[in-house]
């Protein structure tokens, strides 16, 4: 179970098509691979997508902190010392995808050395998810088709709808084109990045009063404070933390001081240990949790769906899962598979997920 040895690759999967939003644009997934290694040869992986225009974090920047500051931080620790593995990590600040995905790539690692799944070793309610899909931003008519295309296709009923930025007026007809074209029977939230301010924040989500919204995700900048908790005070739908608290601590401090009433757990910024804590904190406070994308790749859905799935309140809502769909390929063997709106947790020890050495070796970009 000791650790000998850690690796960060960086790799390059092209998109489809760009996912667009207020904050940001990501065209290509360019994150880093993580593998863990231990003395009786088993290798546990996750990935690190990099957001600079959250984070601050970038892919050569991962690669960098990974092997001259947390490696040599971890080599020589057992599996089991997750505790200390953790103090020694946040010794550093910042960081949270590099910190994340060698938290994650360390449970996976274990699940395998004791052959039982990471969502069993994590809490084990249930097997799988249901799925939230993200639209970014695009005319209403092709973010429609986009969505329709998702629910005929994967059977998926549940949307998460970029706004902000863009003319409020824009965004609530996306959104009303939407509810008219797919009904009742889905799912509606918004997201905007901070991209409005709290008064637009207002006016946007009385003109969509009428269209059902499940949930408001960091519409305005938390550093607004007041206006925020004027804007959350006056919503009837839990108001979504993202980026304004990563830590337990940043939780409690929004949620206490009225400018948040759910939040969104992201494995890619606080990995398994780090999740847990939000978790359980999500619990004691009575808060909505969905498990969110930091636009992940298929290894970073299945570390989403993996956390998701252990316990009753990740499980309840859909889970952002379905944004892999974007890349042209990726680097698992076996790809994931999202159907009757789902996504299953695979069988097999830790994450379940084998890599296919001939993907990696083309995406790879350090050879
Ligand atoms: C989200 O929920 O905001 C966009 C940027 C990022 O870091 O995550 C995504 C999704
Ligand atoms: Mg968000």
């Amino acid at each position: 179970m000791k650790i000998t040895r850690v690796e960060a690759i960086p790799f390059a999967i092209p998109y489809r098509k760009p996912l667009r939003f207020a904050s940001g644009e990501v065209s290509a997934a360019e994150h880093v691979l993580v593998r863990v290694h231990t003395e009786d040869g088993i290798i546990g992986v996750a990935e690190a997508p990099p957001r600079p225009f959250t984070y601050g974090e970038t892919q050569a920047g991962i690669v960098a902190a990974v092997d001259s500051v947390f490696a040599p931080q971890l080599v020589g620790l057992s599996l089991l010392d997750r505790e200390t593995a953790h103090v020694r990590l946040g010794r550093t600040v910042g960081n949270p995808a590099a910190k994340s995905a060698l938290d994650m790539a360390m449970w996976d690692a274990l699940g395998r050395g004791l052959d039982v799944s990471v969502t069993e070793l994590l809490g084990g309610y249930t097997d799988r998810m249901r799925v939230s899909h993200m639209l970014g931003f695009d005319e209403p008519a092709a973010m429609v088709a986009e969505a329709e295309r998702m629910r005929d296709t994967y059977g998926i009923t549940t949307f998460k709808v970029k706004v902000g930025r863009r003319p409020v007026s824009l965004d609530t007809a996306v959104v009303r084109a939407l509810r008219e074209a797919l009904g009742d029977a889905v799912e509606l939230y918004v997201d905007g990045n901070r991209g409005w301010t709290a008064a637009e924040s207002a006016r946007a989500m009385s003109e969509m009063a009428d269209l059902d919204l499940l949930f408001a995700e960091e519409l305005c900048p938390a550093d607004d404070v007041l206006g925020r908790r004027w804007l959350v005070r006056q919503l009837d739908v839990p108001f979504i933390a993202d980026e304004s608290a990563v830590t337990a601590a940043d939780v409690t401090r929004e949620v206490l001081g009225g400018s948040a009433t759910a939040v969104s757990i992201k494995t890619a910024r606080t990995g398994f240990i780090r999740s847990q804590r939000t978790h359980h904190l999500a619990e004691g406070l009575g808060l909505e949790v969905v498990m969110g994308n930091q636009i992940d790749g298929q290894l970073g859905s299945l570390c989403t769906v993996a956390f998701g799935a252990a316990y009753p309140l990740t499980s309840r809502r859909a889970g952002e899962l379905s944004n892999f769909l974007d890349m042209r390929d990726d680097l698992l063997a076996e790809p994931l598979r999202i159907s009757d709106g789902e996504l299953v947790v695979p069988p097999g020890a830790g994450l379940g997920a084998e890599l296919d050495p001939d993907k990696l070796r083309h995406y790879r970009r350090d050879r």
